[in-house]
């Protein structure tokens, strides 16, 4: 048992670094008013704008919202800045949301992060889902390069509420895009590069203002971290939604707890 404080230590140091940084998390719980809150803690609250409507239960857990996208650069999710948004680091990247899109291939952005709003090729992080030739689109560092890009067609992406996941890491160059927690399409050989999280002038759901590429739906459980997350990760995600992993500060009490198991099971 003299080994136990080492033990302790390793296994605090492990269990508090096993999941990544949430960044940002709508569950679109609210059902009135226009403030989108951010659960994730950061602060990061987003405003609901016209054309926009909430549903009080229905979604994939809890309410959800409707991002109207008919009403041109008024409808959808936005904030002209989240500054905090500026001090986070790290190349990866995962974005996860349930989504119904109202109709097929209308070229529209349910997310859409850029340093700018008036240029199309200042786009950190966006995705078309999907474009008006029935691709759907997840660009990552596209100001670093238009190639770091994954694409394919997802079928049907308007009957029902559907979970995706998009994925960068740009230190290997790998891109992801899941449906329903299945790999759909891959690309492995991205250029890769930095995300300018320090640029980001520029955070909307539902709408690409510069374009008025508006997207028009509904959609649920919006999360974003700074890692790509792990086959558990996104399982648990898909099956009980983003509130459902434990925060560091909670894994680390788990693992004291599965420590305790383990002594008393020694003795
Ligand atoms: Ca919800």
């Amino acid at each position: 048992m003299k080994i136990l404080p080492t033990s302790l230590f390793s296994l605090l140091v492990l269990t508090g670094s096993s999941h990544a940084a949430l960044l940002l998390h709508y569950a679109f719980d609210e059902g009135s008013g226009t403030t989108v809150t951010d659960s994730s803690g950061n602060g990061r609250d987003l405003t609901l704008n016209g054309g926009s409507t909430w549903n009080a239960t229905g979604g994939a857990f809890g309410g959800s919202v409707n991002l109207g996208g008919a009403l041109a650069r008024t409808g959808g999710v936005s904030a002209s800045t989240i500054s905090s948004l500026n001090t986070v680091t790290g190349n990866q990247v995962t974005i996860a949301f349930w989504a119904n899109v109202n109709s097929e291939s209308v070229g529209s952005n349910p997310f859409t992060i850029s340093n700018s709003n008036n240029s199309v090729g200042t786009r950190i992080l966006q995705a078309h889902l999907e474009w008006s030739d029935g691709t759907t689109y997840f660009d990552a560092a596209w100001d670093v390069s238009s190639a770091n890009r994954v694409s394919g067609d997802l079928g049907d992406v308007s009957s029902d509420l559907n979970h995706y996941i998009f994925t960068y890491d740009g230190d290997a160059g790998q891109m992801a895009i899941y449906k329903n927690n299945v790999l759909q399409f891959s690309n492995n050989s991205a250029p890769g590069g930095a995300i300018n999280w320090a640029g980001i002038q520029n955070f909307e759901l539902g709408a690409f203002s510069f374009n008025n590429g508006l997207w028009a739906g509904e959609m649920d459980d919006f999360a974003m971290w700074n890692e790509v997350l792990d086959e558990q990760d996104r399982t648990q995600i898909f099956n009980s939604g983003v509130a459902s992993i434990p925060e560091p500060s909670g894994a680390a009490l788990l693992g004291l707890a599965g420590l305790g198991f383990i002594l008393r099971r020694r003795r």
